[in-house]
């Protein structure tokens, strides 16, 4: 009899455990804040997989467990499960992410851009195994928008960047972009912008139209300029062992959710842009924002073309191999 009830308690906890290790708690953080887009794809993340599972998706944004650097080695050490970075920080430790920041290679047009995140064979075939190879389940990559240069005085021609100061991410080519254009590169991470902006130890940075804003770099800057020279692109991952170790099932809920987040993050930056700049006229209206002529764009195009080469240098074969397919890509959906 006792031993019945032994039993049938020993089932109870059983099946409570395992109930319990069924329903995990998954922790992923991301370098915004949790309005802002990265913040609004993880939301939509968790929600998904919270509405497809027993799962709970805990959220740490911008700041809560240190810099871009940080939460990297977090998610590759397995302390956190999932993690967004932009290849703006990756770069640093997998170089061929930085194709994300060869200037003038990324479509200018909303829709084109879009149709090759969702189409391209360099993105959706070959990165993943990039990133495998240092620990990583690559699960989406997308834009968070044009990339603007704040100042203090304008940028009309590579010429006036001359012993400018511009803050860019910790990333070998990003650093190479802008010496090629004459300026100072001065890599920082991105809790130290502000400040640096408003002491004047930097004169400039860049960032996408959105981030300009909801960060107030405006506050602090007189001019922004678009060259036309790229869109910010991110990525969204999961520690690979913790990925591989899933059941099938989990691993779908997972995909699934990335994908609805990929979708939801481009409808909700459809018209993110031109909000953004709207906000910074009014609560500034003597900004100037420039944004630069395809005549005016041409001296820039040609001093980044060795940008290119220097890519291929740092990222070797592959680099190249990922290079060329990117243009195919590219060329598909301009076709
Ligand atoms: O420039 C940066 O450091 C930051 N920019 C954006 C748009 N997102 C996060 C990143 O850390």
């Amino acid at each position: 009899m006792i031993r019945t009830r032994l039993a049938g308690a020993a089932i109870g906890l059983l099946v409570a455990t395992t109930g319990a290790a069924q329903a995990d708690t998954w922790r992923y953080a991301f370098e915004e804040f949790i309005d802002e887009v990265q913040g609004v794809f993880a939301q939509k993340f968790k929600e998904e997989v919270e509405a497809n599972s027993d799962h709970e998706v805990q959220l740490f944004p911008f700041g809560t467990l240190g810099e871009s650097a940080d939460i990297m080695e977090q998610t590759q050490s397995g302390i956190l499960q999932f993690v967004g970075q932009s290849p703006g920080f990756t770069g640093a430790v997998i170089p061929e992410t930085q194709i994300f920041l060869v200037p003038y290679l990324l479509p200018q047009d909303q829709d084109e851009l879009f149709d090759f995140f969702r189409t391209s064979t360099a993105i959706n075939e070959m990165l993943p195994e990039v990133y495998a190879e240092h620990g990583l389940e690559l699960l989406a990559m997308y834009p968070e928008g044009p990339v603007g240069i704040t100042t203090q005085e304008p940028i009309r021609t590579p010429e006036d960047f001359d012993e400018v100061k511009i803050r860019v991410m910790t990333n070998p080519l990003l650093i190479e972009a802008y010496r090629a254009w004459g300026a100072t590169p001065t890599p920082l991470p991105t809790g130290e912008i502000y400040g640096a902006l408003q002491t004047g130890i930097i004169d400039g940075q860049e960032n996408p139209t959105f981030y300009l804003e909801s960060q107030g770099f405006y506050e602090v800057s007189n001019v922004i300029t678009y060259l036309g020279h790229n869109n910010y692109t991110t990525a969204f991952m999961a520690n690979k062992s913790f990925y591989d170790g899933l059941p099938e099932e989990d691993q779908q809920v997972i995909q699934g959710a990335a994908d609805a987040a990929f979708e939801h993050i481009l409808e909700y930056q459809r018209d993110l842009q031109e909000e953004a700049l709207q906000k910074m006229r009014e609560a500034k209206p003597e900004l100037e924002i420039n944004i630069l002529s395809e005549e005016e764009r041409q001296p820039f195009i040609e001093a980044a073309e060795q940008v290119e080469e220097t890519y291929v240098n740092m990222a070797g074969e592959r680099g190249r191999e990922l290079l060329d397919q990117m243009k195919e890509d590219l060329a598909a959906v301009r076709n």
